[in-house]
């Protein structure tokens, strides 16, 4: 096991890798931009080291900083959190290079699944449902019509090299292709500076489900279930749960099973989330993120699965002690992430923090780097905290949020929380029947009338 660990992040999910490596006895070195001095992140590490000036390209982007930091510290291993270099794979080749691990799967799994034409073609290959679409880039426009006439409209054009919904066009019929393709290509060449497109066919009106996997890199692997993203805003989850309203066990299983023998296949180490879009009963894969993400705690309250602390076990060399029959799920869990932001408008609202009275009490989780007193920097996300609830079914966790969010009292700035007030007394979110969609639709109806 490692003796040191480096923290390459900030904010809640800093110091939720720093509670792991307390509770397995590592020690910790945080890092932090001049903007981030009074940071929790900080004043809880055994060790910190400041690593630059507030960009995040000049601070928690900065490879030889960091470098210099594990130098210093004699930190073994680097755990990046989510977002920053956490799926950048020259950073996990480098610090390979120097002898220090990576707390991730390995540079080549990156790799793959950052090219979003080759991890489409790699779950293929692993038996995973794919959307009907080109096996791979169109070169021409002809091909193009040609491809698209035989899938049937309507489809999408998406950027090889895209992500977050950028370079991505749908052509509802034969005479909006081809605009959809020059627009998709033109946005694609200026954003990541290569216009290779593909097309698949377009789901109108899907759910964003993902499975979290867990694998030790050794052909061990496990699934922990789904979580139901699809309530979003511009590609910003806003709301996440565990399991999925629209599934049911036998639906879980088989894809849960699929998804785990392909991550077995694959050698898969660490955690990762394969994501489907999910209509009519039918799962197709869209992308894999091959790192921990913001929502992994609604996994961690259905399982009692730590999955920092897994993942830093099978960083350090060992094998999966979970097998897939320990796996069972418990209850339902919702987290709401609370961002510092007009809730009708989204605009971002950073300042000092003047009251912060988070709820408590049985079943409720709140992961957070900030507290009362302090400063939002206006330099980095929005994102302030995260209010995780259990509850024993779906209503009682409903309940139990309702009780969270009247609880909750953020004062000095503006928070995401009155959204969430509406959330969870409205209808259709009662029922679980939301779709990608639901979110933006009923906030143009201007429920706060701003
Ligand atoms: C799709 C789709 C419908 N059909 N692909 C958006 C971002 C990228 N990761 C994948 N995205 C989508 N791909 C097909 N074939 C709809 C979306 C999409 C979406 C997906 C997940 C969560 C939110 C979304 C919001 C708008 C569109």
């Amino acid at each position: 096991m490692f003796n040191k660990i480096l923290i390459a992040n900030r904010g809640e999910i800093a110091l939720r890798v720093l509670r792991a490596c307390k509770e397995l006895g590592i020690e910790t070195v945080a890092v932090h931009s001049t903007a981030d001095a009074n940071a929790m992140h900080v004043r809880l590490a055994d060790e910190s080291v400041c690593i630059g000036p507030p960009p995040a390209r000049d601070s928690y982007l900065n490879i030889p900083s960091l470098l210099a930091a594990c130098e210093i510290t004699g930190a073994e291993a680097v755990h990046p959190g989510y977002g920053f270099l956490s799926e950048n794979a020259r950073f996990a080749d480098i610090l390979s290079a120097h002898n220090i691990a990576f707390i991730g799967p390995s540079a080549e799994h990156i790799r793959i699944m950052g090219d979003k034409i080759e991890a489409k073609n790699t779950a293929r290959r692993l038996g995973i449902p794919v959307v009907p679409g080109s096996d791979g880039a169109v070169t021409t426009d002809e091909d193009a019509m040609r491809i698209a006439a035989e899938i049937g409209y309507p489809v999408l054009v998406k950027a090889a090299a895209g992500g977050g919904g950028r370079g991505m066009r749908v052509a509802m019929t034969e005479d909006e292709m081809s605009s959809a393709l020059s627009a998709a290509r033109s946005e694609a060449k200026n954003a990541f500076g290569d216009d290779s497109v593909y097309i698949e066919k377009y789901l109108l009106k899907p759910r964003h489900i993902e499975i979290q996997v867990l694998g030790d890199g050794k052909g061990n692997a496990i699934h922990l279930g789904e979580r139901d993203c699809s309530l979003q805003r511009r590609h910003q989850k806003v709301w996440e749960e565990a399991l999925s309203p629209a599934l049911n066990q036998e639906q879980r299983d088989r894809i849960g099973g699929i998804v785990a023998d392909a991550m077995a296949e694959l050698k898969y180490s660490g955690v990762g989330t394969i994501e489907f879009l999910y209509e009519d009963g039918e799962f197709y894969f869209i992308e894999m993120n091959t790192r921990l993400q913001v929502e992994h705690p609604v996994t961690e309250m259905i399982t009692g699965i730590d999955l920092v602390n897994e993942q830093i076990k099978v960083a350090s060399g060992a094998s999966l002690t979970i097998r897939q029959s320990d796996v069972t799920f418990n209850g339902h869990a919702i987290e709401c992430r609370i961002n510092a932001e007009n809730p009708a408008t989204f605009a971002p609202s950073p300042g000092k923090i003047t009251y912060w009275h988070p709820p408590g009490g049985l079943g409720v989780r709140v992961d957070s780097g900030v507290y009362q007193g302090y400063n939002i920097p206006p330099h980095y996300d929005s994102l302030i905290g995260k209010l995780i609830v259990h509850g024993r079914t779906r209503v009682e966790c409903m309940m139990r949020l309702r009780r969270c969010l009247d609880e909750f009292v953020v004062d000095g700035i503006q928070s995401t929380i009155p959204l969430f007030r509406h959330l969870v007394d409205n209808q259709d979110i009662a029922n679980g029947m939301y779709d990608i969609h639901w979110l933006e639709k009923w906030l143009a109806t201007d429920p706060f009338q701003a």
